[in-house]
């Protein structure tokens, strides 16, 4: 019921109450504005492609139109939007990754951008060739950045990070012609073929989108995870804290919301500036306090150890308090409603990025080339608001979970090292997790991911989700919005063992980490596929062998429609607790759920409740297994 979405928990409801004790309006208040959502575009048959619709068709066969204007079916228009929905995600990722990239490139040794982890660098440029031998790292680094920009538009061939798919894998790609081409291309060719008058075969057009979605998983959204690491290095477990109670009464609050780390890296150096610290001081502060939010949160906290104020739904939330100098932000997720509801505090709303200016917001463009006296600008505003903060306005809720943050593929191994060992065995792979799970002392692995939705209770199917699939031996790694879910819970920290099955729970034990395993941000869903691929290629077997599952149980984003068309055609199956803009298209519905099963050995499973989900994820793993036993 409407009283029951609105309904989160203590913390989020005494905000809520506060927002309508002082007359501020918040998405749930828009929510009850927008009465029912459009019957059309909630099955995906409404187009808008030309200008001779908007045509909205019938979602049911034999009533009503059938057909638009030019002859498009509903299954034509239903493939065409789910197609641009993953062209939006792939080019948002990717177009993230791309400014990384040119930040690699103009990083040098005594620049505010440095190369921080040479190894993986060094990595990277031996697997594309790159001479290093005698080098300067920097002369490397520019080389590599180079090839990494090329991989967005390069007019001939296919891009180089799916070769480290496990070969059944790319036999399969290369069969369904879906290997990927330069990341702009694709995206161009999805924009290109879903205009008006070009593909209408619903099968094609979903063979169209698992090409351009792999080259996010396998290109755009690789480089992002690749080239942050290299720049900022790659993440080590570090304890922080996740939900409003971060918030620090006597301090200056800065909320970093967005997603892209080559700002809020330059931020968190900026607030350790000794001339930001003086400034501090100077406004009667006792320090500055950063926080987190969506997946800029996890890029620091996994990097820095940043506290986590809190998810997506929260960012209206965490303004409420009354207590935040400056939301800064800078691409991606992040509400126009946040102008208006900063407005009712002190807080400063900062937009930085040209890709995302935000009416009423206060735009201060962040300069990549002076980068650290850039974030300084910003961060001096922040503090310099803190005078004006009113204190009877102010309300933190004293709430916050303890949590280990930042797993990299690099450090889930270190912590398999433990177990092995080296008169037998060599460190440094993924042995003993593929042994527990081909052992069945692990059922299989959940990667629980994506965002909020306000079509669902806010968090209750994350949560409730990986409860179930830990109980039951299954291990869950997490990333975005899910990954904070799960911090605030309390799952990311070793207290939460004692709710594992008894196979994870030794597992746990022996290799010393939580059963709800923090990866990174969105862009490093890209760590889950790699980390599935090292284990089907130590079984030597394919990743649909493997009793692995891909879960967004409150998925929102065009980039999470993106991210579950790659797993899928990564061979991974994608449970989804929101249903997507597709049921006006029995037929494409039976693409995504049947179909595409004896393309890539893997389907998506739609279920919006979240308890019969879990049981039919537990029941795929199931079925999995008994393939891989045999
Ligand atoms: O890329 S999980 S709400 S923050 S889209 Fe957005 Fe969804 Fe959060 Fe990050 Ni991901
Ligand atoms: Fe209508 Fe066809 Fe134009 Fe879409 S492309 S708006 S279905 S005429």
């Amino acid at each position: 019921s409407e009283e029951k979405m609105v309904s989160l928990n203590t913390i989020d409801d005494q905000l809520i109450k506060k927002a309508a004790d002082e007359g501020i309006e918040t998405m749930w208040d828009r929510k009850k504005a927008m009465k029912a959502p459009c019957g059309f575009g909630e099955k995906g048959v409404c187009c808008r492609i030309c200008g001779m619709g908007p045509c909205r068709v019938s979602p049911v066969a034999g009533k009503g139109a059938q057909k638009g204007i030019c002859g498009a079916t509903a299954d034509t228009i239903v493939a065409r939007n789910f197609a641009r929905m993953v062209a939006a995600g792939t080019a948002s990722h990717s177009d993230h990754a791309r400014d990384i990239a040119h930040v690699l490139h103009m990083a040098s040794r005594d620049g505010n951008y440095q190369v921080q982890d040479e190894k993986k660098l060094i990595a990277l440029a031996q697997e594309w060739e790159v001479p290093t031998e005698g080098r300067d790292i920097y002369d490397v680094a520019h080389e590599v950045a180079e090839i990494a920009l090329n991989e967005f538009g390069k007019p001939f061939g296919t891009l180089r990070f799916p070769d480290r798919a496990p070969a059944p894998r790319r036999k399969i790609w290369e069969e369904l012609n879906i290997m990927p081409r330069a990341i702009d291309r694709e995206i161009a060719t999805i924009m290109h073929s879903t205009h008006m008058g070009c593909t209408s075969d619903a099968e094609s057009l979903l063979r169209l989108s698992m090409r351009t979605s792999l080259a996010n998983g396998w290109g755009g959204s690789m480089l992002g995870t690749e080239l942050s690491d290299i720049v900022f290095g790659t993440s080590t477990p570090r304890m922080t804290e996740a939900n409003l109670g971060v918030l620090e009464e006597k301090q200056v609050n800065i909320l970093l919301h967005g997603h892209d780390p080559c700002l809020s890296e330059m931020i968190v150096a900026a607030a350790q500036d000794p001339e930001m610290i003086k400034l501090t001081e100077e406004v009667g502060a006792e320090g500055i306090n950063l926080a987190g939010m969506c997946c800029t949160g996890n890029e620091v906290t996994m990097r820095h150890g940043v506290k986590i104020a809190g998810t997506f739904y929260q960012q209206e939330l965490a303004v409420l308090t009354g207590a935040i100098e400056a939301v800064i932000v800078d691409v991606q997720c992040i509400f126009p409603s946040l102008a208006p509801i900063t407005d009712c505090y002190h807080t400063k709303f900062i937009t930085t990025s040209p890709k995302a200016k935000i009416t009423g917001a206060t735009h201060i463009e962040f300069n990549e080339e002076k980068a650290l006296e850039s974030a300084k600008v910003i961060v001096r505003e922040a503090i310099e608001n803190y005078k004006n903060r009113k204190q009877d306005k102010v309300f933190i809720p004293q709430s916050k979970a303890q949590a280990i943050t930042g797993y990299s593929n690099e450090a889930v191994i270190k912590q398999l090292d433990r177990v092995v060992n080296s008169n037998i065995d060599p460190q440094g792979t993924v042995k003993p997790l593929a042994d527990v799970i081909k052992a069945g002392v692990l059922r299989g692995a959940a990667g629980i991911v994506g965002c909020n939705n306000i079509k669902t209770k806010h968090e209750y199917s994350h949560i409730e989700i990986m409860k179930k699939l830990i109980a039951n031996d299954v291990i869950v790694v997490t990333t975005g919005c899910a990954a904070q879910a799960a911090a605030k819970a309390g799952l990311l920290s070793k207290d939460a063992i004692k709710l594992a099955g008894k196979g994870l729970q030794a597992v746990c034990e022996l290799v010393d980490i939580p059963p709800v395993i923090h990866l990174g941000s969105c862009v490093d869903n890209t760590r889950i596929i790699r980390l599935v691929s090292a284990v089907s290629e130590h079984l030597g077997v394919d990743n649909s062998d493997l009793p692995v599952v891909g879960v967004a149980p409150e998925w929102m984003s065009e980039k999470a429609v993106a991210i579950g068309t790659y797993v899928v055609s990564s061979g991974i199956d994608v449970f989804l607790g929101i249903t997507p803009p597709v049921t006006g298209s029995p037929e494409f519905v039976d693409l995504l759920t049947n179909k595409i099963e004896d393309m890539t050995g893997a389907k998506f499973f739609i279920d919006e409740n979240p308890l019969t989900l879990a049981d039919k994820i537990l029941e795929r793993i199931e079925e999995k297994r008994t393939k891989l036993e045999a």
